[in-house]
């Protein structure tokens, strides 16, 4: 068992080892064998199927979540190819950008 401690929000998110493993382990898994150069990387159509977001959306609330979740995948496709790699998607991506 690993035990986590809170750390200020100001503070870089710090992973334990076993806990990247794990992190990888599930982005492998939802990556199911896609590949661009030579690295498991992850689809926006993934990563949408991967949030429940189904398109059309029949209400408002739906679609308005279906745009955050597309935006939040281009906040994390910081190279703009149009995939997501492990290291992209272990960035923190909010409104204001990544770091
Ligand atoms: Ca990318």
């Amino acid at each position: 068992m690993v035990t986590l401690v809170p750390v200020p929000a100001t503070l870089p998110i710090l992973y334990t080892r076993e806990l990247l493993a794990e992190m990888e382990h599930m982005f492998n898994d939802l990556s199911n064998g896609t590949q661009a150069n030579s690295t498991n990387v992850v689809t926006l159509d993934q990563y949408l199927a991967f949030f429940k977001v189904t398109e059309p959306s029949d209400s408002d609330q739906g679609n308005q979540y279906a745009q955050r979740v597309t935006d939040k995948f281009h906040m994390h496709d910081r190279d703009g190819d149009g995939v997501v790699t492990f290291g992209e998607m272990m960035m923190h991506c909010d409104e204001s950008g990544c770091e």
